[in-house]
């Protein structure tokens, strides 16, 4: 031990004198180390003489005879590195200790090295998913059931989990307007001022997912105030702080254009693949005080074209959709009253027009509230419209991560999932589809590093959590 060198704290181990590449501390763990429980190991390394970067693994050695590498860093000299490792202990372990080694055996790299931080956590999750019921088999007479997942959280590993739990998916960033608008070719050319030009190249990964794995896509979203940049709407699509906002009239094309742009894309290219949109998204917002409740603060839309932007959005989706194409205007908090009528009056005239299919219900829901019997009672509302409902976003929020707030989690989700299987089964409300807004607790939306949350059903580990087990109706889930 050495002081005045440390990551944390003022001391850290200097390991020495070393003549092979693999020498270095060793800890005995065997009995601390339980045989197929799940452990993560993380410390902290840094050398000072020697080649610009070495590469150092976390190592365990088994029955004196087995050498297993679990962990491994690229570590730079002079700086510290964390070195992390996922290791579960194998059935057959009668002795088990760790150590960090160099890995450059050709090089006989023996440079001294500090290690400091060192932690070993015993997981609580399974290390296996297991054979597990599927979600999309589960409900498959009732209503398909989906999960949103941007492109970065949809790689190969994650893909057979996606794919055999869940029967369609919405993108979760990347065919927003923010996303697919081309800036540079939009102002290339004085032709385009009416016609916004769109790239496909940050969804396209997920477009050939949803190809190749054959599952059905909900487009979220063609007219959002959000993720929407504000050189939509300004002339000449300046970005200047500034710039003025162009005229309705203009605004309109502009609109129609990007609608049409976008679906003729996706149809030519992908067609078939969307089988639905939210075409108009969180027009409502009470608090901003306008007739009819319309979002007027943060919208743009709203200012230049006024109310008529939803129904025009509508009339222009119609339009351009391949026939057999759902579209739907989708919200959040749903269920509080005032705003419930808002959307139904909003969608009760789109409806006389022909022009929608279905209303998104995000349903971002709390631990405790809004009550089941809101949800019920709101679900039965907009059913009595007769347009197809689906629940887009479902989420609950949870910070606390103690097996009474999972459990209470899990109860929760069953009552919910009880409840739309009920409104399906009695021809009470057609629910079509059932989306959870995310994957896994550590990418959701709602999960900081700061304040970590836990509303969905599989672990950073893409292990199943109680609230699976609730969703699936697990007879051991009680129903509090
Ligand atoms: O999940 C999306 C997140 O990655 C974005 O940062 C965020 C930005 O607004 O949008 C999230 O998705 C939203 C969805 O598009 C509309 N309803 C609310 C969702 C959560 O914010």
């Amino acid at each position: 031990m050495v002081s005045g060198k440390a990551y944390e704290g003022s001391n850290a181990l200097l390991t020495s004198g070393r003549t092979d590449f693999w020498n270095g501390p060793i800890v005995d763990l065997t009995n601390i180390l339980e045989p197929n429980s799940n452990y993560v190991v993380k410390a902290y390394i840094m050398y000072e003489d020697g080649p610009d970067s070495i590469q150092m693994d976390c190592m365990l050695e088994k029955n004196e005879s087995h050498y297993l590498k679990f962990g491994s860093a690229l570590v730079e000299k002079g700086v510290w590195t964390e070195l992390n490792g996922r290791l579960i202990v194998p059935e057959d372990t009668k002795t088990v200790k760790l150590y960090f080694e160099t890995n450059t055996e050709s090089e006989k790299n023996c440079v001294d090295f500090y290690i400091d931080g060192v932690e070993l956590v015993k997981e609580t999750a399974h290390a296996v998913r297991g054979d597990i019921p599927s979600l999309k088999e589960i409900y498959k007479d009732y209503f398909t059931i989906g999960f949103a997942t941007t492109v970065y959280e949809a790689s190969e590993s994650r893909q057979g989990l996606m794919t055999e739990q869940f029967s369609s998916f919405t993108i979760g960033n990347e065919l927003k307007p923010d996303s697919l608008l081309d800036y540079e070719k939009s102002i290339s050319d004085p032709k385009y001022d009416d016609n916004p030009q769109v790239t496909f190249k940050n969804v396209e990964y997920l477009l050939e997912f949803a190809k190749k794995a054959n599952l059905p896509l909900r487009g979220h979203t063609l007219v959002w105030h959000s993720q929407t940049p504000r050189w939509l709407f300004t002339e000449g699509y300046s970005k200047g702080e500034n710039a003025p906002l162009v005229s309705k009239e203009l605004m309109l094309k502009r609109l129609e254009n990007y609608i049409k742009n976008v679906l003729s894309y996706l149809q030519t290219n992908y067609p078939g693949v969307i089988y639905c949109w939210d075409v108009v998204n969180e027009a409502i917002e009470v608090g901003d005080g306008e007739p009819g409740f319309y979002r007027s603060k943060e919208s743009y839309w709203y200012q230049i074209i006024g109310p008529e932007f939803v129904e025009k959005a509508f009339e222009y989706a119609r339009k351009y959709a391949d026939p057999e194409v759902k579209l739907f205007y989708n919200d959040y908090n749903t269920e509080q009253v005032i705003k419930m009528n808002a959307i139904i009056d909003l969608v009760q005239d789109l409806k006389s027009k022909g022009l929608i299919d279905g209303i998104g219900l995000q349903s971002h829901i709390g631990i405790d509230s809004p009550s089941i019997a809101d949800i019920e009672n709101s679900i039965r509302k907009y059913a009595e419209l007769g347009l197809e409902i689906h629940i887009t976003e479902l989420d609950m929020y949870l910070t606390d991560n103690s097996e009474e707030a999972f459990a209470k989690q899990a109860s929760r989700y069953k009552r919910l999932f009880l409840v739309l299987q009920h409104l399906k089964k009695q021809n009470l409300a057609n629910i079509t589809n059932v989306t959870f807004w995310g994957l896994s607790d550590e990418t959701s939306w709602l999960n900081k590093p700061s304040v970590p949350n836990y509303p969905l059903l599989f672990d950073k580990y893409l292990i199943q959590k109680p609230a699976f087990w609730g969703v699936v109706m697990h007879p051991d889930i009680p129903l509090n």
